[in-house]
């Protein structure tokens, strides 16, 4: 009998299918994707496929914008639930009555919204590129930065420029308790905190190093320290203990206890093995964007993309 994985890896071939999963997916998901990656890499990655489908292992927000960057392909989810709490944030006709009520701004959008709120943006940014795109924009050129707070508060102190933010957060990483950081810091004295921007500012302020979670696994690869104290989803510790198998790394412990102590995202773990393979045997769910919107937000993604280079 055929594992689940075998069975994945077979349908996947007969289909001409790539599965590209983020790094908060499960480690059996990310150990049978094509590629694993954050939302910048995933994203240059799905502009770059050649197959037919595209299954997306990750959130709606982001199986949309592979969907924008690669129109003609087939991308599929394996749960249409599976959204996130920042880009629900900010739902489009709010926005655009924000971006009405302050005109003359710039408007810079996290990732981390739906394909209308990208419409309605001037750049998009990831946690990758954020202070490098707020940077491009002139001086005296106000901006609005939606939807994360934290990160928009962590840009403001990293360039000094005033940006007008959007009151939306993520679940996951505010849930870090920091009472508890600071009691494991202390049987780890030996550890070094790492944070992703998302999270709260106090707990940013405990950190060593804030970045992305392709700059954060960078971090561990190249920091001569032995343990890292790691503060955002869970799942990336699958791939960081691949690339430093060496090394001692340890979950930001959550507020609330649950299964891991640690913070997980509920919409990233929607998806499973078992909903992998259905999705990619029916072809669905799939992901459709309407025309106008889906032709309104690649431009902002792709002059993301431009200055990621
Ligand atoms: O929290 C998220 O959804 C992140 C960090 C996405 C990404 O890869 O930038
Ligand atoms: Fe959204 Fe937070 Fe989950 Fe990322 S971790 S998908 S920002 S809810």
């Amino acid at each position: 009998m055929k594992s689940l994985k075998e069975r994945i890896l077979e349908l996947k071939k007969e289909k001409n299918a790539v599965i590209l999963a983020h790094y908060y997916q499960e480690a059996d998901i990310q150990d049978i994707a094509d590629y694993v990656g954050d939302s910048l890499g995933l994203s240059q990655e799905a502009m770059k496929v050649d197959a037919d489908i595209i299954l997306f292992a990750g959130v709606h927000f982001m199986a949309e914008t592979a969907k924008i960057l690669n129109p003609t392909k087939k991308v599929i989810l394996p749960d249409l639930n599976a959204g996130c709490s920042l880009a629900e944030s900010c739902p489009a006709d709010s926005f655009k009555k924000f971006i009405d009520e302050h005109p003359g701004h710039v408007v810079i959008t996290y990732v981390n919204c739906s394909a209308e709120v990208k419409a309605l943006t001037d750049i998009v940014c990831t946690s990758s590129n954020a202070v490098k795109i707020v940077e491009s924009i002139p001086k005296e050129t106000p901006i609005i930065f939606a939807p994360d707070k934290n990160l928009g508060k962590y840009i403001i102190h990293k360039t000094g420029r005033d940006m007008l933010l959007w009151d939306g957060s993520c679940v996951v990483h505010e849930a870090f308790s920091l009472d508890k950081l600071i009691e494991l810091y202390k049987e780890n004295p030996d550890a070094k905190i790492i944070a992703h921007p998302e999270s709260e500012t106090h707990i940013l302020k405990t950190a060593a190093y804030i970045g992305s979670t392709a700059g954060m696994i960078e971090f561990v690869k190249t920091d001569p320290s032995k343990k890292f104290i790691v503060a955002t989803e869970a799942g990336i510790l699958h791939k960081m203990q691949q690339e430093v198998p060496d090394k001692i790394l340890i979950p930001a412990p959550a507020e609330e206890d649950n299964t891991c102590a640690c913070s997980e995202c509920p919409y990233m773990k929607m998806n499973t093995l078992q909903k992998v393979y259905d999705c990619l045997l029916n072809e669905s769910p799939e992901i459709t964007v309407p025309a106008d919107i889906m032709k309104k937000a690649l431009i902002p993604i792709e002059r993301m993309l431009e200055l990621s280079k």
